[in-house]
């Protein structure tokens, strides 16, 4: 396959800082490497420029911490990936999670005149489905979900067009936390979210087997793989790191038999926080997992 490597180098989403730093560190754990060993032709396309907040006045709009920098960020994003061919795999590089906003708008709009749909795997501890309104921090990493599918600040869930991800085309694997205005937001919108406790009971397999069923009609699939969806011990550099998550291998299942499926094609490394992280692990486990959705089996 044909691999296009993008980072966005952005950190003004999160509540702390150091994710500007994950596509380096990604780099760093020999992502490119690992993929052309796969047999991939990979194409590293560079960063998206964004601002530095030490440039910036912190200004909260609106209940949006960052608003502008972040729109501009998110709208290069959007028309980075919207432009690369079809037939390449784009592997997007957080970036705190608000990224997310620019590179699924993308991915749904590249190569698509007929308006196929496109169906999103959300792997976080988080659902990211907050508003301005609902979210208590005011960081945009904690609203990427909600602006998809077009509530929110219209700016942001403007930045494809008319353009939205349909809830029911959303698939939330790995959640144990939810802000309390937001989990009304998430029921109101009929999202399916797997929660720690579905893992538990259910495992992996199962999950996977229900979201491919739940996902039947859609042709594209995007999987937004947040760091901090694997636990603390696996991923110990993140910035809102929350116990009780994925297991190493649990994360790897979930990339292995999705890669089975044949059927996603894009995927985002997010919210890698190297200033937080031990020698560089958590950028290494998610490269790990991005080569298990590209390919790498055991055997
Ligand atoms: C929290 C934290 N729900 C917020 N969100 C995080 O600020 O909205 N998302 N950490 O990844
Ligand atoms: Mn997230
Ligand atoms: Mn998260
Ligand atoms: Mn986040």
């Amino acid at each position: 396959m044909n691999v296009s490597i993008l980072g966005i180098p952005m950190d003004l989403g999160a509540g702390r800082r150091g994710v500007d730093m994950g596509p380096s560190a990604l780099r760093n754990a020999h992502l490119a490497t690992r993929l052309r060993e796969l047999g991939h032709e990979v194409h590293d396309l560079g960063d998206i420029g964004v601002a530095l907040p030490e440039t910036l006045d912190k200004h909260e709009e609106a209940g949006l911490v960052f608003l502008e920098p972040i729109l501009d960020a998110c709208r290069s994003t959007v028309g980075r990936v919207a432009e690369l061919p079809a037939d390449t795999f784009p592997l997007t590089l957080g970036g705190d999670h608000s990224v997310a906003m620019g590179t699924v708008t993308g991915n749904a709009l590249r190569g698509n005149p007929a308006g196929e749909r496109t169906g999103l795997i959300w792997v976080d501890a988080h659902t990211d489905y907050n508003t301005p309104r609902s979210s208590p921090s005011g960081n945009i990493h904690g609203m990427p979900v909600a602006h998809l599918t077009g509530l929110g600040d219209a700016r942001l869930s403007g930045l494809g067009g008319p353009w939205q991800l349909r809830p029911e085309d959303i698939v939330m694997i790995g959640i144990r936390s939810v802000d309390r205005h937001e989990r009304d937001l998430l029921r109101e919108a009929g999202i399916q979210a797997y929660t720690m406790k579905e893992v538990d009971q259910m495992g992996i397999t199962r999950i996977v087997e229900e979201t491919l069923e739940r996902l039947s009609g859609v042709t594209r699939l995007h999987v937004s793989f947040d760091a901090d969806a694997l636990d603390p011990s696996v991923c110990p550099g993140v910035g809102t790191p929350v116990p009780g998550g994925l297991t190493y291998r649990e994360g790897h299942l979930l990339m292995e038999l999705l890669s089975e499926s044949g059927r996603v094609t894009s995927m985002d490394i997010v919210e890698v926080n190297p200033v937080l992280d031990l020698h560089n692990q958590t950028a290494e486990v998610m490269v790990g997992m991005a080569a298990s959705l590209l390919g790498q089996r055991i055997l």
